[in-house]
């Protein structure tokens, strides 16, 4: 049974505080992103994991040269529990990222570095599908905690988690974007994530569908 994240891209802090609380029962993990952040300030990860007390996730798909992404992960995990960047741009630039979460860890603060292998929206397909096969393996190969995949395609959401075996699946795809949940529960495990956000939080009751979410999975 996979743990259900939940994708908090409100623009309001106090909606975010409050959707965070009601919902915390039945999410295991929260990933904010550039909406949330950038509406308020990178502090509203400390304020929602002292409300809930859940593990945040930073979703900014790092993807810059190894010297700037190193910027950004020190400055996000200085915060966040973990940080998602792209696989595409070459194992130098994520390798940065590993290295910053490394020395976090050595200080005895866990971070976890979860890569983009193939998105999740139509237009993936284009660019990113035909060359997910060989970000996966790199995954494998910079051992990082977990990959991105998508729901929207259970068939390469299977392939992807195959070829990354050591890492954990965060998949988004479920809900807004017409997933089918019941075939990518034959594909994730107890140690991936099924993401949902807008079909719990522009639910008229957000607390009710994570508990659907949480029950389904
Ligand atoms: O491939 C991806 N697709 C995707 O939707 C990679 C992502 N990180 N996301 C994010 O997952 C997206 O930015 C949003 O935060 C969440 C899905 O939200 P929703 O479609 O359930 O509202």
């Amino acid at each position: 049974m996979p743990k259900l994240m939940l994708a908090l891209d409100v623009l309001d802090e106090s909606e975010a505080i409050k959707i965070s609380e009601e919902t915390s029962e039945y999410v295991d993990c929260i990933k904010i992103g550039y909406p949330l952040v950038l509406a308020t300030d990178l502090g509203i990860i400390k304020r929602i994991k002292e409300k809930t007390n859940k593990e945040v996730i930073c979703d900014f798909k790092v993807a810059d040269i190894p010297a700037t992404n190193e910027k950004i992960a020190r400055l996000t995990l200085n915060y966040a529990d973990g940080i998602i960047c792209q696989g595409f741009v070459g194992l130098d630039s994520v390798k940065a990222i590993i290295n910053v979460a490394e020395e976090y860890k050595q200080v005895g603060n866990s971070k976890k570095v979860i890569m983009v292998t193939e998105m999740s929206h139509e237009g993936a397909k284009s660019f990113m599908q035909p060359i997910a096969n060989e970000i996966a393996k790199m995954a494998g190969k910079l051992n990082v905690d977990g990959i991105v995949a998508p729901s929207t395609r259970p068939t390469r959401l299977k392939e992807l988690k195959e070829i990354a075996n050591n890492a954990f699946v965060i998949s988004p795809g479920v809900g807004a974007q017409g997933g089918d949940l019941q075939e990518v529960l034959k594909v994730l495990d107890e140690n991936d994530y099924v993401i949902v956000g807008r079909a719990i939080y522009l639910n008229e009751n957000p607390k009710e569908s994570a508990k659907k979410y949480k029950e389904l999975l």
